[in-house]
């Protein structure tokens, strides 16, 4: 998974170790203030003048000096500059975008590595490496954020949970509800299917073999009758039986769509959904962040699944879309299978981009 992305993140590290570590291990450092005092009769007093040293090496720092200095070493530490890292960034900010990851999540990826590893002190002795993996970890995590666990969410909230997938055509909301339900009932819930997707022909009898194959009541309506209702009425089914959670199906539909966007709108007036799942493919890259953005401003979202993941290599979107919305990515999925979903954790996944070559 996010193979390209772990190799470039990997190369990255490399070339950042190279270079940090090539900085001298030892400068010309001022001459310690403690030997100007040599009738100093306690050794606890030199930290007094030093610290006053260090003042000193402040001032003479000040605007301008600081982008000069490559790295100084005082206390056994290194201070990283700017220098030290420009050309690994650029390498980083290519990889990125090379990754599609977005120009917005870039740049905020790379002021956040640039911030934590500029001016970060390292203690010699400690490895490069934990410096670098923890600045860019630090980055990932900024932007993906905390991630939300469904199941706490659903724990959370009065019965039953109403989750409702939108999202445009053909990017896997249906078979996203079905993987969704199956993962829920596995962790011992209770779920109803409501067949919001009217318009498409083959859409309902589509879900419908789903819930027939998973064991998982769907509520239908006829074709072309609305949504609204077959989601309505799902509620109502949830209620009366004491199911935990309803999940509605909808029809694909792009945001420039003016009346399936309408009824989007009805859909969430009517049921009042608990939370709404955008669902997007990782193989559309940019593109996905532009519809999710599109459908965050019309509609709203409080949740991103990201399809398709098994397909493409590159892994920039998950980033993307997250950084663009601010909203949590959910789960994604990464094959046909029902079993082939994975809740998204941000730190695992974090972990993972950054154990190593690819
Ligand atoms: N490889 C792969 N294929 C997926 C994944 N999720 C969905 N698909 C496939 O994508 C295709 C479209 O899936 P659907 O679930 O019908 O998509 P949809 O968004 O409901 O489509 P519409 O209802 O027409 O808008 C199907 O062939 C799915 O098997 C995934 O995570 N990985
Ligand atoms: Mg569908």
């Amino acid at each position: 998974m996010f193979k390209a992305l772990k190799e470039k993140l990997f190369s990255v590290r490399q070339r950042l170790e190279t270079t940090i570590s090539e900085q001298p291990a030892e400068e010309p450092v001022a001459a310690p203030a403690v030997q100007e005092l040599p009738d100093s009769p306690a050794v606890e007093q030199a930290p007094q003048p030093a610290a006053q040293a260090d003042e000193g090496a402040k001032e003479k720092k000040a605007p301008g000096f600081a982008q000069k200095v490559v790295s100084l070493v005082r206390d056994r530490e290194f201070i990283i500059s700017d220098k030290d890292i420009e050309d690994s960034l650029s390498d980083l900010e290519i990889g990125l975008l090379e990754s599609d990851v977005a120009f917005s999540a870039t740049d905020a990826i790379l002021s956040k590595v640039r911030e934590d590893l500029t001016g970060s002190k390292r203690k010699i002795g400690t490895s490069v490496d934990s410096v670098i993996t923890n600045a860019l970890s630090e980055a990932l995590l900024s932007v993906l954020g905390e991630g939300v666990n469904i199941l706490d969410f659903i724990a959370s909230h009065e019965k039953p949970v109403k989750i409702l997938f939108t999202g445009v055509n053909g990017t896997g909301k249906t078979t996203s509800v079905a993987k969704v339900a199956n993962y829920l009932t596995k962790n011992g819930l209770t779920v109803a299917i409501g067949a919001g997707d009217t318009f498409r022909a083959g859409a309902i009898e589509q879900i419908d073999v789903h819930g027939e194959r998973l064991g998982i009541k769907v509520i239908q309506h006829q074709e072309g009758s609305d949504p609204s209702a077959v989601l309505f009425d799902t509620v109502q089914y949830a209620k009366a039986h004491n199911v935990d959670v309803v999940l509605g199906d909808t029809a694909g539909r792009f945001h420039n769509r003016v009346n399936l966007m309408n009824q989007l709108s009805k859909i969430r007036r009517v049921i009042q959904p608990d939370m709404i799942v955008y669902v997007d493919e990782a193989v559309a890259g940019n593109d996905a962040v532009i519809r999710a953005e599109e459908f965050s401003k019309s509609v709203g979202m409080d949740a991103v699944m990201l399809t398709k993941v098994d397909m493409d290599p590159k892994g920039g979107a998950a980033i993307s879309i997250v950084q663009a919305v601010g909203k949590p990515l959910i789960f994604i999925g990464v094959g046909q299978g029902y079993d082939d979903i994975m809740p998204f954790e941000p730190k695992a996944i974090v972990a993972d981009l950054l154990a190593g070559e690819a």
